[in-house]
This record gives structure tokens, C-alpha cells and sequence, in this order.
């Protein structure tokens, strides 16, 4: 990949592509192509292909998708298993009609059983029934798995997949209904903060644990793939895909508490056990990517410190 090669990254405005942007931008790639909504819309076979014959890119990243928190993914069942499955294939398939040099396709840890033993190893894929909350999601994001596997295994493409543990950072969604707990949580604390509020209530009964990886090691763990990794080297080994994570578990219950102290909130915290756990434990294996030279360098302290910095200079913003 050359700092002038021509880059799609599909889905640059979400959070993990907006990291994608900034992280390749500040590295000095110059050619970056992106498809704005509604003009193109990456359900649409036509429309992707014409996209991928007019820019032909050399290198895709897929992570443009349909995505959300716990209740989205129950709620909006056929709207995560179409988009997602409808963008893996239409773009995958644009990208081996142009020739693409590499594509990396993004996944999610609940591509994983829900008994699954931890921490999950890529070869655990396709090994028990997943998590029935998000099940829709899974299934397309393990359909663009194995989109990439097979035109690699007939047409020799370089295309592979990554699997990234459950991410955070600035333009994520702080949506009450259909975020992730992350956001989730830092905006109902700085809310209960401003409104003097006695408590703060959180979902389900705080015990399952989560990884969480910021999402400039994110976007950091996929510029090294590119410039290092074909997808031979991941198929070679008998699995099809990579994982991302950070390697560090916490549970809900002390992700409240963390977050609590750095927004300065000081009410009490109450679990609302009607809402889902949904997977008891999600904690990725990411010996792997380890082993070939990546680390993460951002802690949770300080992710959730920059992510409460950037929250209050955007509501800021919105405000003003
Ligand atoms: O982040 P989250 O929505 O998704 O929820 P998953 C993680 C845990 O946090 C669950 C609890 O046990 C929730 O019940 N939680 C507590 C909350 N308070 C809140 C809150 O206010 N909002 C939210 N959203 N959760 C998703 C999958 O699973 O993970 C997706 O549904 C995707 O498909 C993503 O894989 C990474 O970690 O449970």
C-alpha cells in the first residue's frame, strides 16, 4: 500500500470508519474514497458496482454496516441480518469484479457461541448456537466471514475478515435505545450529573463482563494488517478470519462505577434485571495478532477519560 494508493473505506462516517479516516489521514494516505449516503446505498447491488467501476479502488475496508446495542440488535432483527448481509455481498463482490488489491471486512465478537470457551479463539467460529439477542447480526457478519473465505479459496483474492472485540470512541452512538453500554452509559451519568439526579439505572443485572478496545487501536490494528498481512497468511492456518481485542475484561457493574467517577457523578447506581444480558462473557483471544508485533496502547481509564472530553465538546457543539 503506497501513502498515494486509492482507499475505500466503506462506512467512514461511523465510528470505527471515521477512526479509520483520521488514523490513514494523520498517516500521511492521501487518496481516500468514500460512498455518501443516500447517493449511494450499499444494499444496492447497482449502485455499488457502478461506485466500484468509476473509483476503481485498490484497497476496501468494509465498515459500513447496520449496527447497535443489545435492544437494537433483539429489536430491529430483519433490518440487522438484511443491511449487513446485503453490504457484505455487494461490495465483496464489486471488489473481486474490479480487481481489488486487499479487502478487510469488519466483524463483531458475537460472531461467537454463546457458551463459547474464553477467551474465544478464532477457530471456536461456527462451533455451538450464538447468543439469541443478536443472532441476526451474527449470521451476516459470519456470512461476510465466509464471503471472503470462499472467493479467496476459488478466485485467490486477497480479502479477509477481522473480528473486533466491542469497541468505543468519539461518533459513536449516545442514542438511549439503540446504543452500545459504553456511550450509554457516559450519557446517562453526565445527565443524572447535570439534572441532580439520585440515581442513575443501567440494564440487566450488571454481572456479564465485556472487552473493550478504543477505537484508535482499532483503526490502528488495521492500517498494520494492511501493510503486513495477506489473507494467505490467515487462511494458511485453517481459520478465516483475525481477532481485535484489548484484553481487558471488565464487568458491567464496575464499567458503571468507572464511568460514574469519570463523569463525577455521585448518586447511587440501579440495575433494571427486565432488560437482557445477553452473553454472560465476551472476552476475545487476540494471541494471534499479538504475535505478529500488535499491541494496544490506550487503557480504559484514559479512553473513557478522552470519550467524556469529546462527548461534552459535541454536546457543546450541538448546543451552540
Ligand atoms: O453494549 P451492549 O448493548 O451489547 O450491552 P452486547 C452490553 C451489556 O451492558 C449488556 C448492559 O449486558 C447490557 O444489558 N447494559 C447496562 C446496557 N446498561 C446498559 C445501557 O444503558 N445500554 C446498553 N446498550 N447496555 C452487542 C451486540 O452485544 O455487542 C452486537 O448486540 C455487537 O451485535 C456488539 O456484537 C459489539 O455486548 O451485549
Amino acid at each position: 500500500m503506497e501513502k498515494n494508493s486509492k482507499i475505500y473505506i466503506a462506512g467512514n462516517t461511523g465510528l470505527v470508519g471515521s477512526a479509520l479516516v483520521r488514523k490513514f489521514t494523520s498517516e500521511g494516505y492521501t487518496n481516500l474514497v468514500f460512498t455518501p449516503y443516500p447517493e449511494y446505498d450499499l444494499r444496492k447491488q447497482p449502485q455499488t458496482t457502478d461506485f466500484f467501476e468509476r473509483e476503481k479502488p485498490e484497497y476496501v475496508i468494509i465498515a459500513a454496516g447496520k449496527v447497535g446495542g443489545i435492544i437494537a440488535n433483539n429489536s430491529y432483527r430483519a433490518e440487522f441480518i438484511y443491511d449487513n448481509i446485503m453490504i457484505a455481498s455487494n461490495i465483496i463482490h464489486a471488489a473481486y469484479l474490479s480487481k481489488v488489491k486487499q479487502l478487510i471486512f469488519l466483524g463483531s465478537s458475537c460472531i461467537y457461541p454463546k457458551n463459547c470457551p474464553q477467551p474465544m479463539k478464532e477457530e471456536y467460529l461456527l462451533t455451538g448456537p450464538l447468543e439469541p439477542t443478536n443472532e441476526p447480526y451474527g449470521i451476516a457478519k459470519i456470512a461476510g466471514i465466509k464471503l471472503c473465505e470462499s472467493y479467496y479459496r476459488q478466485y485467490g483474492c486477497n480479502f479477509y475478515s477481522v473480528m473486533p472485540t466491542n469497541l468505543y470512541g468519539p461518533n459513536d452512538n449516545f442514542d438511549l435505545e439503540t446504543s452500545h453500554v459504553l456511550p450509554a452509559l457516559v450519557r446517562k451519568f453526565h445527565e443524572a450529573k447535570i439534572k441532580n439526579n439520585k440515581e442513575v439505572t443501567i440494564w440487566g443485572t450488571g454481572q456479564p463482563r465485556r472487552e473493550f478496545l478504543h477505537v484508535d487501536d482499532l483503526a490502528d490494528a488495521i492500517l498494520f494488517l494492511c501493510l503486513n498481512i495477506n489473507s494467505e497468511e490467515i487462511f494458511k492456518q485453517g481459520i478465516s478470519h483475525l481477532n481485535i481485542g484489548s484484553g481487558e475484561e471488565i464487568s458491567i457493574s464496575k464499567l458503571a462505577e468507572l464511568i460514574k467517577k469519570t463523569v463525577g457523578f455521585t448518586g447511587q447506581i440501579q440495575f433494571d434485571e427486565s432488560k437482557p444480558d445477553g452473553m454472560l462473557r465476551k472476552l476475545l483471544s487476540s494471541a494471534r495478532l499479538n504475535e505478529l508485533g500488535w499491541e494496544k496502547t490506550i487503557t480504559m481509564e484514559v479512553g473513557i477519560l478522552k470519550l467524556y472530553e469529546w462527548y461534552l465538546k459535541s454536546s457543546q457543539n450541538r448546543h451552540s
